[in-house]
């Protein structure tokens, strides 16, 4: 396969202020937008593992605003681990410059490049595999959210616009099932009705905020289990990554999108979907976690969102693998033929399953509200 990020990626890494000489690279992790590697030097010095991405400027704009709200997100953290005494090599993202003095390089071809320091000896899950550890990522990402509620939001800048706006979402789909550039909209006829039967659902979150009664916070907006580095030898959460869509949102839609990937007992790209199920008790772990975490910052009505916060991202983000179906896989990185139409099944099967447990869900957010 040409694999063009790969090409460059040894050349691009020398462009960056590492410590000694490259060794080796490889492509690493699962996240399904940027271009990953694990970058190994040696010399004398540390660190000698950095992380290495080319941003995907198809889905990212503007590049550079990426990296500034990143660069200002991660010093405002490393401020606040240090003055608690903690490792902020560790516990946050350290964006490595390049010998240049920049927080990023362009390529010859226009490929936006960063590099980070790897955070040695951690992992990220794809499906919880024990109980405890979707628990302490639901306190990690609630603290998060504590943590950033001090940061100067209007700094921030978008992007990626309407990001989490569903409403935006349906439409958009809608655009692409009318277009129907791949042919692909008749056979995939049950998927469609499933969403469209869900629309007025869509809008809940923008009517709140019209009505003044769900706060803009400052939110990762990309909560899933992956995005989380866990310390090989604890199994403790170590360190938030992905910060690239960290923007004013809505607190729910981090609680929910964290539900969406980790309450489920499949793969997000299980095919065979009686694997899939909506877990009541992952729920109730995740959920007794975040508002921990969140330490007493939600409101009332945050908490009687969070339900609508799990479905919300769920069917919002079973509409964009559909969309992206749709117009030919344009958006998401596919490994297999039909890889987002998978992906939108199990996001779809999830979100039944969460109607049919909705009394459920409600009681369980009431027995943690600002516990
Ligand atoms: P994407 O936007 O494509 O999901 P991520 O920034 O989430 O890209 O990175 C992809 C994967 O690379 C992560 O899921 C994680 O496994 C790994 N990763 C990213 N940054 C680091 C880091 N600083 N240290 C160790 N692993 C990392
Ligand atoms: C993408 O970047 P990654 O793989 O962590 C996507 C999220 C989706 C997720 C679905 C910038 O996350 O919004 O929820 O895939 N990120 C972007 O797995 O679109
Ligand atoms: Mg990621």
């Amino acid at each position: 396969m040409n694999d063009q990020a790969y090409e460059i990626a040894g050349k691009v890494a020398r462009k960056f202020a590492v410590c000694g000489d490259v060794v080796s690279y490889e492509r690493y992790g699962s996240g399904h937008i940027n271009d990953t590697f694990k970058l190994v030097t040696s010399g004398n010095g540390a660190p000698r593992e950095y992380i290495l991405q080319r941003i995907n400027s198809n889905v990212f704009k503007n590049p550079a605003e990426v990296m500034d709200n990143i660069f200002g997100v991660t010093e405002f953290l490393r401020r606040k681990i240090i003055s608690a005494g903690g490792d902020p090599d560790r516990e946050t993202m350290t964006i490595v410059k390049t010998t240049d003095g920049a927080l990023f390089h362009v390529d010859d071809n226009g490929g936006y490049w960063r590099c980070y320091i790897f955070v040695t000896d951690s992992l990220s899950f794809n499906k919880v595999e024990r109980p405890e550890e979707f628990y302490e990522s639901a306190v990690a990402f609630g603290n998060f959210q504590a943590l950033l509620a001090e940061y100067p939001a209007d700094t921030l800048h978008e992007t990626i616009k309407d990001f989490h706006n569903t409403p935006d979402r349906f439409k958009k789909f809608l655009d692409a099932v009318e277009q129907d550039v791949c042919g692909r909209a008749a056979s995939v006829k049950a998927e469609i009705d499933f969403v469209k039967a869900r629309e007025e659902f869509c809008y809940t979150f923008e009517k709140a905020r019209e009505e003044g009664k769900l706060p803009l916070r400052v939110t990762h907006n990309d909560t899933k289990l992956n995005n989380i580095l866990f310390d090989k030898k604890t199994n403790k959460p170590i360190c938030i990554i992905d910060l690239d869509t960290i923007m004013p949102g809505y607190s729910v839609n981090d609680y929910g999108d964290s539900i969406r990937f980790g309450a489920s007992t499949g793969d997000e790209d299980e095919r065979d979907l009686s694997k899939v199920n909506f877990s009541l008790e992952l729920f109730e772990l995740y959920t007794k976690g975040f508002a921990e975490g969140a330490k007493g910052r939600l409101t009332d009505f945050e908490f009687d969102m969070m339900p609508y916060g799990a479905k919300m991202m769920t069917l919002e983000c079973g509409m964009r693998f559909l969309t992206d179906y749709l117009q030919g896989d344009t958006y998401f990185k596919i490994h297999r033929e039909g890889h987002n139409l998978d992906r939108c099944r199990t996001q779809f099967k999830l979100v039944s399953d969460m109607e049919k447990n909705w009394d459920k869900m409600r009681e369980i957010v009431d027995k943690y509200r600002n516990v």
